[in-house]
């Protein structure tokens, strides 16, 4: 035992030995569904999401079956599967253990059931406090073999014809050891409320916002993915990396991104002088934009643009000075390119490049 555990231990409450499985999540804690169905809050535009952090009440929200109402009194969390020591921890419990916070990036792959043809800037950047989530999967001791833990969200209901009893979202162990998840009770500093996933959602920074468990009520790790409709009929995706086309991959880390903040779409521009500013975020940190005036066609020198280096999983700010001379319109374009080399394509996929046209006189 670690002094860790040891300290940690007893913020828990071990369930008995034997079926772990049996440990059914407590509903008791789901008050209501309200309101049910399908439910987003649009983002702003990316001309509006000026501010380094993102508030609360400009953070769009996805929700597939229904806001669950959850009674934070009752709520409690197990943590079972493959695991030798399952237990139970309430919020109570929780809060008494060790907090972390996070700033990071916050995205949405957008529809599952839309072809990604659409770039839909559903994209925030927000702090979040809790508890590590590896903290917890140590204390109940994976068993050899549990490569994924399994989240789940108290709400049933259904999404696009399809019925389920839970919200059911996977991760692999790796990233779920990392110090960045967190099972979160806190945005920016306040108690999540209900739309937000409150008392208690999963944040897994780096990865889309759908992997992130709102209304959570049960971690089970296990030796394969999930198999609920939100890990097999939703949320896979074609393969960029295949050029075959064929192979699928879970909708799993964030594709580098980027959106030009300044000038607005449609400004007029009245001085040949502008600033070009935005942001940039993806699973790995950004390391260059390009910029172009020209929808592509040519692109100013990659040493010309600014961008600030990544803290946590924050977005990280691109700017560049330019020169505009000739009046006209100019098609304004950021591509951000990741450490590996990933960059943002020019159309077909839903991180696909973002253009504001100017107008200058
Ligand atoms: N339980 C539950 N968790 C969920 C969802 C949901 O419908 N139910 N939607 C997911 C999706 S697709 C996204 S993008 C994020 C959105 O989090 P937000 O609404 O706080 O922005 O929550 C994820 N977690
Ligand atoms: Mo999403």
């Amino acid at each position: 035992m670690t002094t860790e555990e040891g300290t940690y231990e007893k913020h828990v409450t071990f369930l008995a030995e034997g079926s772990p499985s049996d440990a059914i999540p407590d509903r008791g804690a789901l008050k209501a569904i309200e309101p049910r169905g399908f439910y987003i809050r649009p983002p702003p535009k990316p001309h509006e999401l000026d501010q380094d952090i993102t508030d609360d009440s400009q953070l769009f929200q996805t929700i597939h079956m229904g806001a669950a109402i959850v009674d934070e009194n009752k709520w409690t969390l197990i943590v079972d599967g493959m695991v030798e020591r399952p237990f139970s921890i309430s919020f109570t419990q929780l809060k008494s253990m060790p907090t972390t916070k996070i700033t990071s990036f916050h995205e949405c792959y957008g529809s599952p059931v839309t072809p990604p043809v659409k770039a839909l800037w559903r994209i925030g950047n927000v702090q979040w406090t809790g508890v590590r989530l590896a903290d917890l999967i140590r204390l109940a001791r994976p068993k050899r073999g549990a490569d994924y833990v399994w989240s789940q969200g108290l709400e049933s209901g259904s999404f696009a014809d399809v019925s389920a009893d839970y919200f059911e979202k996977d991760l692999l162990v790796e990233k779920a050891l990392k110090p960045e998840v967190l099972i979160a009770y806190e945005i920016n500093g306040k108690p999540l409320d209900k739309n937000r996933g409150g008392p208690v959602r999963l944040v897994v920074p780096g990865w889309f916002g759908t992997n992130s468990t709102k209304w959570l009520c049960r971690l089970t790790l296990q030796d394969r993915r999930a198999s609920g409709p939100f890990t097999t009929k939703f949320y896979n995706e074609t393969d960029p990396n295949d050029s075959s086309g064929m192979s699928m991959r879970p909708v799993w880390m964030v594709e580098p991104n980027s959106m030009i903040v300044r000038p607005n779409p449609e400004e007029v521009l009245r001085r040949p002088e502008v600033e070009i500013w935005g942001r940039a975020w993806g699973c790995e940190e950004i390391d260059c934009v390009d910029i172009s005036i020209d929808n592509g066609d040519t692109w100013i020198p990659r040493a010309d643009v600014h961008i600030e280096g990544r803290k946590l999983y924050e977005w990280q700010l691109f700017r560049v000075k330019l020169v505009l001379e000739k009046p006209g319109t100019y098609c304004l374009v950021s591509r951000a390119r990741d450490r590996s080399g990933a960059e943002q394509p020019m159309a077909g996929r839903r991180n696909h490049v973002h253009r504001v046209e100017v107008h200058v006189v």
